[in-house]
């Protein structure tokens, strides 16, 4: 079978405060992503982004939320885009935009797998509801979101609820977590290696465990990579950086042994923000890390 990769960018910024984050894709496409991946595939379609337009900043007065109406109309729009990729048998890669686009991603994925696994490699847990939330910000809500648990305009975009099942999740990385995201994690049994798991087991333990449980359980496997689940050292260009988090080198690792067990089917590289950035490391470490992830190889 041919290896098709379809790229999405997701220029969104209003799942959270800090603008910036809209010019996450044209970083990413920057630090070089088209030429880095194409040895790496027999064909790919950058599809260019989704249209957010610049729209005016909305707190949705009954429900608290940031931006409530444009988060789902334009997660719809993701939505619809990235079935029609999976449809078509494309690999889909999204490029952000803020985390909530996850909520868009995978109502365009889940609806092709009866089982669809998912590793949320964050510094956060993104387990948030609008009564959770310290900041009302969407961002920090859609893995809750997915799980089916949020405001009924996000969990009903793509027409179905929930998109994945708490056990078919694997947190990675998690360092920074809501009083109402630790409920929800010990309440519904959700997998978390938090930075102690790493630093205790190692990367190459983590991920051997991860594969092996979800590989058990699922038919798909969707990578929802966070750059502030790496350390700030390394990526400053994030709204919400964490300091001890993982490091490049344990991440790179992390890709290669997800792509040598062939379980991802798609995958987004989120909250890449330029202008936080120094020299584009952010973006240009996203890129290394979709390369190692689709398999490039040094020898
Ligand atoms: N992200 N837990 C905090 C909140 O506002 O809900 C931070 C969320 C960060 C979300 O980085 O994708
Ligand atoms: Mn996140
Ligand atoms: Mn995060
Ligand atoms: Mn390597």
């Amino acid at each position: 079978m041919k290896k098709k990769l379809s790229i999405i960018g997701m220029p969104m910024d209003l799942g959270q405060m800090r603008r910036g984050v809209d010019m996450g894709p044209s970083a990413i496409r920057y630090a070089g992503i088209n030429e880095r991946l194409k040895p790496l595939f027999d064909e790919i379609h950058d599809l260019g982004d989704i249209a957010i337009g610049r729209p005016e900043v909305i707190v949705d007065q009954e429900s608290n939320l940031r931006n409530l109406d444009l988060v789902a109309e334009k997660n719809a729009l993701l939505a619809e885009k990235v079935d029609e990729a999976v449809q078509a048998g494309w690999f889909p890669l999204v490029l952000g935009g803020d985390h909530s686009i996850a909520i868009g991603t995978l109502a365009g994925v889940a609806k092709h797998y009866k089982n669809l696994g998912v590793i949320w490699y964050d510094a956060h847990g993104d387990l948030n509801t609008a009564e959770t939330s310290p900041s009302g910000n969407i961002h920090g809500m859609p893995l809750a979101v997915s799980l089916g648990i949020g405001h009924s305009k996000l969990t009903e975009i793509g027409g179905y609820t929930p998109k994945i099942k708490p056990e078919n999740v694997v947190i990675i990385g998690a360092r920074s977590l809501d009083e109402g995201e630790r409920i929800l994690i010990k309440e519904k049994g959700i997998k978390v290696y938090t930075m102690h798991e790493i630093d205790r087991m190692g990367m190459a333990k983590v991920m051997e465990e991860t594969i092996a449980y979800l590989k058990e359980r699922t038919d798909g496997v969707h990578l929802s990579l966070d750059l502030d689940g790496l350390d700030p050292s390394e990526c400053p260009g994030v709204g919400t950086p964490v300091i001890g988090g993982i490091s490049f080198r344990e991440s790179h690792l992390a890709m290669e042994m997800l792509e040598e067990s062939k379980i991802i089917t798609s995958a987004e590289f989120v909250e890449v923000n330029p202008i936080l950035d120094e020299k584009n490391k952010t973006a240009s470490i996203a890129v290394g890390l979709m390369a190692s992830l689709f398999g490039e190889k040094l020898l």
